[in-house]
């Protein structure tokens, strides 16, 4: 058991950028996910297989170790509070921000504010360290409807080229954090399965440094 090694990769936007960084540390998938309703993969290593599940739920599987290593978003990181786990290299990929944003024009009331997301822990936090009060509203997804139909002041959510605020009337305020996705690593497994890990995590590494070396 201490030398077999499970990945869980978050499925979507960021598999895409995950895969080739993984091929360059040895580690390919046999079968052709896109054809496949499988969650577990096997690779080109015997001792490694993959899991592809959703973005929020790799944290969750690293930190109990159904998982010994994962790839997610900072932000769904920064949501889930990382206990349990190492965080030992940012791949650099799916680079976006983490931002508040209301209607355009509009000013953010001076008062207590309502704000609707999907990070509710990151936005408590985040409010709560500017000294304003904020009731917090969880959705699921869509926040960009909140302002326009009067559920929310404000929004936190991600933004990359920003066309998506723009289409909904809306405009970003302010930057919370720098967001790209991490590498993973559940805490016993780096003690018992470094001589398996340690490789991984630096051919990785290599892999990233030599994407970021001619800029
Ligand atoms: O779809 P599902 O509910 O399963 O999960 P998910 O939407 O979180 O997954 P996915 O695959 O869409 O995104 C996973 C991760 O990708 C996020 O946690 C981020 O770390 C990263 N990422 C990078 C992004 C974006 N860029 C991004 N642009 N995640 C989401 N977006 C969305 C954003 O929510 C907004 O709707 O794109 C829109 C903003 O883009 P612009 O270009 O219009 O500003
Ligand atoms: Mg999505």
């Amino acid at each position: 058991m201490t030398d077999s090694i499970t990945i869980a990769l978050s499925k979507g936007r960021i598999l895409d950028e995950t895969l080739p960084l993984l091929a360059e540390a040895g580690i390919e998938l046999v079968d052709d996910i896109k054809k496949s309703r499988k969650l577990v993969f096997p690779t080109t290593d015997p001792n490694v297989r993959v899991l592809i599940i959703r973005a929020t739920d790799v944290p969750t599987y690293v930190q109990y170790g159904g998982a010994d290593l994962g790839v997610t978003g900072k932000d769904v990181l920064m949501e889930h509070g990382g206990e349990g786990l190492y965080e030992p290299l940012d791949l650099k990929i799916s680079q976006c921000r983490l931002m508040t944003a209301g209607p355009k024009g509009s000013q953010p009331p001076s008062g207590r504010i309502k704000v609707a997301t999907k990070f509710v822990n990151i936005a408590r936090r985040y409010y709560a360290a500017q000294g304003r009060q904020a009731d917090i509203i969880k959705l699921y997804g869509a926040m960009e409807l909140a302002p326009i139909l009067g559920l929310a002041d404000e929004i936190v959510d991600i933004v990359d080229t920003g066309n998506t605020l723009r289409a909904n009337g809306l405009e970003a305020r302010e930057l919370i954090e720098h967001i790209s996705s991490r590498l993973v690593v559940n805490r016993a497994s780096m003690k018992m399965k470094h001589g398996r890990i340690n490789p991984i995590i630096e051919r990785m590494a290599a892999a990233v440094a030599s994407r970021h070396a001619e800029a």
